[in-house]
């Protein structure tokens, strides 16, 4: 069977699946935040977004694909957070969808249906967002940010205008490429960079999330250096909602 067809009968058959990453204060070590992320159950073997994400930004599957992750990941914090456990939402979104006519009343709707206030919910983009139709993307975001929805720019550092996206776009977050992080320490420039990156975005007010933490010497140095939150296999990989269930336990 042909990719696209695969990936549409899947959306109708309901093969889709979501893991969740817990995002942590670096601080205070707690859990604030889970990002959301697709897979694909495909017979016994579970197909990771990096093969179908592209075929289905071709096809145009990422609209309505897009919009059941939405639905699918609001519901399920909107139960989380009805337990009584502060948890916020992160969900990366393609260029298709932010460009799509509907795309600011899909979201409006979907937080509606779902009871989570617009607040809880950030959307995640890369740079590459802003590449493609910058005029109309930075407008259709800055309308959902009007909706009350926090933006972040994911893979901070690693497009070619990053500083110019900031003066474009108003966001609330940026998220540090795990590029830098991988090499935070013993790179001294990558090292500089990463500090210089965090006291912009804390100077622009804005969270400041380092992705790809995996050892134990990348967390110490980035608290060192004031960075608000981390993500990274150190600190929690992404996991079924069950998981980020038994991970919380006490706190949700
Ligand atoms: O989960 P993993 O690290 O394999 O994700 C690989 C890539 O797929 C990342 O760039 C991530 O942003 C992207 N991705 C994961 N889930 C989603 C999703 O729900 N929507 C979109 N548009 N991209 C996603
Ligand atoms: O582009 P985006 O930031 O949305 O991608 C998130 C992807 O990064 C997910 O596919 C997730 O599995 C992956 N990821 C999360 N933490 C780590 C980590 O510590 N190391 C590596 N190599 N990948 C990670
Ligand atoms: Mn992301
Ligand atoms: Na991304």
């Amino acid at each position: 069977l042909e990719l696209q067809t695969e990936l549409r009968q899947a959306l109708a058959n309901g093969d889709f699946l979501l893991e969740y990453q817990p995002v942590v204060d670096l601080e205070s070590s707690q859990v604030t935040a889970v990002e959301a992320l697709v897979r694909w159950r495909r017979g016994g073997e579970l197909v990771m977004p990096d093969v179908f994400i592209g075929p289905a930004e071709q096809s145009g599957l990422i609209v309505p694909l897009g919009e059941w992750i939405l639905r699918e990941a609001c519901a399920k914090v909107a139960l989380w957070r009805a337990s009584d456990w502060d948890i916020a939402l992160s969900v990366n979104l393609s260029v298709k969808q932010v460009l799509q006519p509907r795309f600011v009343e899909t979201v409006a709707g979907v937080l509606a249906e779902s009871g989570l206030p617009a607040g809880v919910l950030t959307m995640e983009v890369d740079e590459e967002v802003l590449l493609e139709n910058p005029g109309e993307a930075v407008e259709r975001l800055s309308e959902l940010r009007r909706l009350g929805v926090r933006l972040a720019i994911d893979d901070f550092g690693m497009g070619y205008a990053s500083l110019a996206h900031l003066r474009q776009l108003r966001v609330d977050a940026i998220k540090i490429d795990p590029s830098f992080i991988r090499d935070l320490g013993t790179d001294g420039t990558v090292t500089l960079l990463t500090h210089t990156i965090i006291r912009l975005g804390q100077d622009l007010g804005m969270q400041v999330i380092a992705e790809g933490i995996e050892r134990a010497e990348q967390l110490e140095q980035l608290r060192s250096m004031g960075c608000g939150y981390g993500q990274g296999f150190l600190v929690a990989r992404p996991m079924v909602a069950g998981g980020v269930e038994a991970l919380v336990g006490g706190e949700a």
